[in-house]
């Protein structure tokens, strides 16, 4: 999966597609090195934002869905508002990527009313707050329990497990021990019935490790992408698709044998 996140802010590509054009020219480039998928963002989630309103939101993801669905690959719109939810389904979006997990009153029946696939993410606390004082008495059993929770929830609206993608949240009211945990346990979340679905592209865990800033974690972002597909994801969220390509074709080409 593809990212390109149409906003002035988002921590790692923030104002570089901010535009219709440029986010479009973006999303092509990337399918062109060979992403499956594409999510388009509109809202940046990164620790201290601030949220934007519906109107800037589907002002920034609207017209670019409209230029890319139907085409190539499928497109996802990562948002957490039901009303964006469905009008990008409308404009022909594949998927939604939550990282509320559908908890907003009316998103899991806009996805139950539709055909589309759906990522549900754990998150704690908001943007806002959400590295402020992360806390856990032990992280894996809690957001497997929650992703388990959020998944049953969404199954008995209709959705079929097939359809599901479930994402612990890299970053996300986390510290970096507890990624760490989350990514050695990650096959655990197989145990949910979905896909399992990780974002760690570019993101601070992987500057904490390297000393690198955002522009730097390329190599970084590809080990812990090849990590995560060892240890069961299915879609990777990434930025920089040509590089994780390569990655995975060596694995791929490795685990051919037998
Ligand atoms: N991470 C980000 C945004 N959406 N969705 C899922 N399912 N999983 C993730 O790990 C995830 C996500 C944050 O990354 P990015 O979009 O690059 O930055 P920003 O939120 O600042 O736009």
């Amino acid at each position: 999966m593809g990212v390109v996140n149409i906003t002035p802010d988002s921590f790692s590509d923030g104002g570089e597609f901010s535009s219709t054009q440029t986010a479009v020219a973006r999303a092509r480039q990337l399918i062109d090195e060979g992403a499956d998928i594409i999510d388009l963002g509109g809202e940046s989630t990164r620790p201290g934002a601030g949220g934007v309103t519906l109107d800037e939101e589907r002002r920034r993801v609207l017209p670019a869905l409209e230029q890319l669905a139907g085409g190539a690959v499928p497109v996802s719109v990562d948002t957490q508002k039901p009303e964006l939810m469905r009008e990008a389904l409308a404009a022909g979006a594949s998927m939604i990527n939550d990282i509320n997990a559908l908890l907003a009153p009316g998103a899991v029946e806009v996805v139950a009313a539709s055909d589309v696939a759906v990522c549900l993410m754990h998150k704690q606390g908001t943007p806002a707050d959400m590295q402020s004082d992360p806390h856990y008495q032990d992280v894996v059993a809690e957001v497997l329990a929650f992703l388990t929770a959020r998944v049953q929830a969404v199954r008995a609206a209709g959705v079929a497990a097939d359809r599901i993608a479930a994402d612990p949240g890299f970053g996300f009211g986390k510290t970096l021990e507890h990624n760490l945990e989350l990514l050695r346990r990650l096959d655990r979340f197989n145990e949910t019935g979905a896909v399992v679905m990780a974002g760690l592209s570019r993101k601070s865990m992987l500057g904490r490790i390297t000393g690198r800033a955002v522009g730097e974690r390329v190599h970084a972002s590809v080990a812990a992408a090849l990590v995560a597909v060892q240890k069961g994801a299915r879609i990777l969220r990434v930025h920089d698709v040509a590089a994780t390509r390569d990655a995975l074709a060596v694995l791929e080409a490795v685990g051919r044998e037998g």
